[in-house]
C-alpha cells in the first residue's frame, strides 16, 4: 500500500481493483490522472499493469531500481513494468512453467519501450556466465535491426513498429537465457511504395542515405539525398491538429516538406548501431552488403518510370536504372527489363509474352518492391533467429513477450485496419478466457466458492471474421479466386447475402435510415468489442491477393544473391497452387499465436497514450497543460478499447483484495541482495499490530493468525473469506479501514518505542 490516507488522496489507489466505485469509468479515469500528474505511470488491476507514456525520460529505469525489484513480492513496491518482469521471471523459475507477457495499447503508447525494459530487466536479473553474455547481447542487439527495417515514423509515433513481434526468450535451467526465437506478423509493407504525407518509409532507407560513407553510397549507386528517391519524397502538406503545429518541432518540419529528417531521431547515429548490432548478431559482411543493396534497389525501383509506345504498351524511361537495379539484385538485365513490362500467359499449352499498359506496369514494379522488401524482413528475423538459437545450450522454459499492433480507428480504415483489429479481437477473446480462467483456478486452488461472472464474450465476432466458408476472410478470399467481375464491390454485396444479419455487420443497404447518413456505399461497419469501425472496401480484394507477377518472381529467383534466391525459392514456382492469400496466412498465422499463448501463463501490460502530440507536456501553455498533456477523451477512449472496465469487472466480481496470509500479518522486507539470486528478508509487523492476540507475537500458523486478527477487527461474515494460503477481500472499503488504523497505529508504536529509548 501506498501509506497514510493523504498519499491515497493525493495519488489514488495504485491497485485499480480498490476503487470504491469499480463500475465507473470516470472514477477509473480520475486515478490513473491524479498518478500521472505525480509522475507514476504505473498502475495494476490486479496483476494487470496499465502504463501511461510519460513522453519523457523518467529517473525509475536505473540498474539500482533493477535491484530494488529483484526478488521481492509484487505488491510490495510500487508497481512497475520490471515488477511484472521479475513476477514473471520468478513463476517461470520457481514452478518451471512457461510464461508470457502480453504487451498492448494503441500506436504510440509504450508497448515497443516497455518490451525493451522488459528484455533488459531479464537480461541484467538472471544469471550469467560468458557464454550467456553472448546470447544476452544478441538477445538485445536485435531490437536496433527489427527497428530499422520494421519501424517508421508515423504521425502517431516517431518510432512506429510496422509489424507484430512475438518473442521467446528460452532460458536454462539455472534461469539464464540462452537462446530467443521471433515470429514476425503482418509487415506493413505497403509504406515501402507509399506513406500517408508528414509520415515516412522505413527507418533504413534514411539510415542509409543518411548514414553510409561514400564509397558505400557509390558502390549502391545512390547520392545522399531522399529527396531524389520517389519512395522517400512524397510529402504534402499534412492535416494535424494546432497543438502539433505550434509545438512538434517535426510537424513543422513537414509544412516545408521535408519529412525526411525527423527531429527526435538520429538517422546516422542509428545506422551506426545497426551496422554494429548485424556483426554481433554474426551476419556475414556478405550478408549485410546484400540487405544494404535490397535496400537500395528498392530506392531505385521507386524511380523507373514508363511511358507508353503507339500500341499502347508500357516502356521503360530511363533504362539504365534497370540496369543499375540487376545489379543491385544480382539477377538479369534484361529478363528483369522484360518482366517489368511484360507478363508470360500461356493459352492452349503454348507460352506467350503479353506487353503491359503503363498502368501495369507500375504496379509490377511497386508490387516487386514491396515483395523484396517484406521477403528481406522475413529473411532477415530468420536469420536472427538462427543467430539467437545456441544448440549447446539446453533450453528449459521460456517467456514470450508479444509486442503487437493495439486497436486502430482511423478516419479512413482499410484492409491492413481490418486484419489488426481482427487481432486485437483474437488478443481480447484470449484475455477474457485466460483471465477467467486464472480466477477460477485461484479460487479452486484456494478453496474458496467460485462464483460465475457474466462478461461480453467477442467469440461471436471473431467468427464473424474467421469462420470457415461463411466468415469474411473466406468471403474476401472466395471473391479473389472467382474469374470475371469480381471487385471490391461484388465482395460487399456477397458480405451482405452471407452475413448481412450478424448482429455485428451493418453496411449502408442494410442500415436503418439515420444509419445510413454515416455508412457511405462501399463501406462495411463492424460493431467491435471496443466499439464500431467504418472499413472502406476499396482495395480489399487487390491487398488480400497481394499478387505478384511470376515473370519476376522467375527473375528473382535466378538471382545470383543469397538473400534474394533465398527469398524467392524456385520450388515456389513449381507450385501449382495459388499462394495463400493475406488474409488467410494471417488468420493462420494468428491462430497458431493464440495456440502458442494459449499454453503459458500470461501476464499484461495495457498500454496508453496520454496525448496525441507526442508530448511530456513542458511545451504546453499554462491553459493547455492539464488538458491536453493528459488528453481525457483520448485516454477514454482507449480505456474502452483495451476492455480495462471488463478488466477490472472481472477481477472484481469476486474479491477485490488478496494477499498470503504471511504478508497480511507481515511485510517482507528486502534488506540485503546478496547475489542476483539470494536474498535476505526481515519481517516488518504490519495488520497483526492492530490485535491484542497476534501481536506482538503469535504462535499458530499464518492463517489462523489471519482468522483470529480478521474477528478482532470485526469483518463481517460477507465480507472475507481465507483461502488456503490467501485471504481473500471483497471490498476496498473493508481494507482502506484497516490500513487506516494500521496507520494510526504504526504511530503510537513510534512513540512507544521513543519513549522506550528515553526511558533508557
Ligand atoms: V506502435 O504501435 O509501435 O506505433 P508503441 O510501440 O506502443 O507504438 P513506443 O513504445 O514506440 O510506442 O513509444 C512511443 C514513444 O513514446 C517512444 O519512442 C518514447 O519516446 C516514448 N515512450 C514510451 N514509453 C516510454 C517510457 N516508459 N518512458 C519514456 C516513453 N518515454
Ligand atoms: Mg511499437
Amino acid at each position: 500500500m501506498e501509506g497514510a490516507l493523504t498519499a491515497r488522496d493525493r495519488v489514488g489507489v495504485q491497485d485499480l481493483v480498490l476503487l470504491e466505485d469499480y463500475q465507473s469509468e470516470t472514477a477509473f479515469l480520475n486515478n490513473i490522472k491524479k498518478r500521472f500528474k505525480e509522475k507514476l505511470i504505473y498502475t495494476y488491476i490486479g496483476s494487470v499493469l496499465v502504463s501511461v507514456n510519460p513522453y519523457q525520460q523518467l529517473g525509475f529505469y536505473t540498474p539500482y531500481h533493477m535491484e530494488k525489484y529483484q526478488g521481492v513480492n509484487f505488491y510490495e513496491m510500487p508497481p512497475h513494468v520490471y515488477a511484472i518482469a521479475d513476477n514473471t521471471y520468478r513463476s517461470m523459475r520457481n514452478e518451471s512453467s512457461n510464461q508470457c507477457i502480453l504487451i498492448s495499447g494503441e500506436s504510440g503508447s509504450g508497448k515497443t519501450e516497455a518490451s525493451k525494459y522488459i528484455l533488459q530487466y531479464l537480461s541484467v536479473c538472471s544469471a550469467s556466465n560468458e557464454q550467456v553474455e553472448y546470447i544476452k547481447s544478441r538477445l538485445l542487439q536485435s531490437n536496433p535491426v527489427l527497428e530499422a527495417f520494421g519501424n517508421a515514423k508515423t504521425h502517431r509515433n516517431d518510432n512506429s513498429s510496422r509489424f507484430g513481434k512475438y518473442m521467446d526468450i528460452e532460458f536454462d535451467y539455472r534461469g539464464a537465457p540462452v537462446g530467443g526465437h521471433i515470429l514476425n506478423y503482418l509487415l506493413e509493407r505497403s509504406r515501402v511504395v507509399h506513406q500517408a504525407s508528414g509520415e515516412r518509409n522505413f527507418h533504413i532507407f534514411y539510415q542509409l542515405l543518411e548514414g553510409a560513407d561514400d564509397v558505400l553510397l557509390s558502390r549502391l549507386m545512390l547520392t545522399k539525398s531522399p529527396d531524389k528517391y520517389a519512395y522517400t519524397n512524397q510529402v504534402s502538406s499534412p492535416k494535424y491538429n494546432s497543438i502539433a503545429i505550434l509545438y512538434d518541432n517535426d510537424l513543422k518540419y513537414t509544412i516545408d516538406g521535408k519529412c525526411a529528417k525527423v527531429s527526435s531521431i538520429c538517422d546516422r547515429r542509428d545506422f551506426v548501431a545497426v551496422q554494429k548490432a548485424l556483426k554481433v548478431l554474426d551476419f556475414s559482411p556478405k550478408n549485410i552488403d546484400e540487405l544494404f543493396c535490397i535496400v537500395a534497389s528498392v530506392l531505385h525501383l521507386g524511380n523507373v518510370t514508363f511511358t507508353q509506345n503507339e500500341d499502347g504498351h508500357a516502356v521503360v524511361e530511363r533504362q539504365h536504372e534497370i540496369q543499375k537495379i540487376a545489379n543491385l539484385l544480382g539477377c538479369q538485365y534484361e529478363q528483369l527489363l522484360q518482366a517489368l513490362t511484360h507478363r508470360t500467359i500461356e493459352a492452349n499449352k503454348e507460352k506467350m509474352q503479353s506487353p503491359l499498359t503503363v498502368e501495369q506496369a507500375l504496379y509490377a514494379r511497386d508490387a516487386l518492391s514491396k515483395a523484396i522488401y517484406g521477403r528481406m524482413f522475413d529473411w532477415l528475423v530468420s536469420n536472427l533467429n538462427r543467430s539467437l538459437t545456441n544448440k549447446d545450450l539446453m533450453r528449459k522454459n521460456v517467456i514470450g513477450l508479444l509486442d503487437i499492433y493495439g486497436f486502430e480507428i482511423f478516419k479512413s480504415n482499410s484492409f491492413e485496419q481490418f486484419c489488426i483489429n481482427f487481432c486485437n479481437e483474437k488478443l481480447q477473446q484470449l484475455f477474457i478466457e485466460l483471465t477467467l480462467k486464472q480466477e477460477q483456478e485461484e479460487y479452486r486452488a484456494e478453496g474458496i466458492e467460485w462464483e460465475p461472472v457474466e462478461y461480453f464474450n467477442n467469440k461471436i465476432i471473431c467468427d464473424l471474421v474467421e469462420e470457415r466458408h461463411q466468415g469474411i476472410i473466406d468471403i474476401l478470399d472466395e471473391e479473389c479466386l472467382r474469374p470475371g467481375d469480381a471487385s471490391d464491390n461484388t465482395f460487399l454485396t456477397k458480405m451482405e447475402e452471407t452475413v448481412g444479419k450478424h448482429p455485428h455487420f451493418i453496411t449502408h443497404a442494410l442500415g436503418n435510415s439515420k444509419l445510413r447518413k454515416t455508412i457511405g456505399y462501399e463501406e462495411f461497419r463492424l460493431v467491435h468489442y471496443a466499439g464500431e469501425v467504418t472499413y472502406s472496401v476499396k482495395g480489399f480484394l487487390d491487398k488480400n491477393n497481394d499478387l505478384l507477377y511470376r515473370d519476376l518472381k522467375v527473375a528473382m529467383s535466378e538471382s545470383k544473391h543469397d538473400i534474394i534466391k533465398q527469398a524467392f525459392p524456385v520450388t515456389e514456382l513449381a507450385r501449382l497452387k495459388r499462394p495463400e492469400t493475406v488474409g488467410s496466412q494471417f488468420r493462420t498465422s494468428l491462430n497458431r499465436l493464440m495456440d502458442i499463448l494459449m499454453s503459458k501463463e500470461p501476464s499484461y501490460v495495457r498500454c496508453i497514450k496520454p496525448n496525441d502530440a507526442k508530448m511530456s507536456g513542458k511545451h504546453f501553455s499554462i491553459v493547455s497543460y492539464n488538458t491536453y498533456r493528459f488528453d481525457e477523451t483520448l485516454v477514454r477512449h482507449q480505456v474502452k478499447y483495451l476492455g480495462l472496465m471488463e478488466n477490472l469487472r472481472v477481477r472484481r466480481a469476486g474479491f477485490a483484495y488478496r494477499r498470503t496470509h504471511e504478508i497480511f500479518l507481515n511485510r517482507l522486507v528486502l534488506i540485503q541482495s546478496v547475489q542476483s539470486y539470494t536474498h535476505v528478508y526481515t519481517d516488518v509487523t504490519r495488520y497483526k499490530s492492530l490485535c491484542p492476540s497476534t501481536w506482538p507475537h503469535y504462535d499458530g500458523s499464518p492463517r489462523k493468525g489471519v482468522d483470529v486478527l480478521c474477528k478482532y477487527l470485526d469483518y463481517k461474515e460477507g465480507e472475507y473469506r481465507l483461502g488456503k494460503t490467501k485471504v481473500f477481500i471483497r471490498f476496498p472499503r473493508t481494507l482502506f479501514a484497516t490500513e487506516d488504523a494500521f496507520q494510526i497505529r504504526k504511530h503510537e508504536l513510534a512513540t512507544i518505542i521513543q519513549s522506550v529509548f528515553r526511558g533508557w
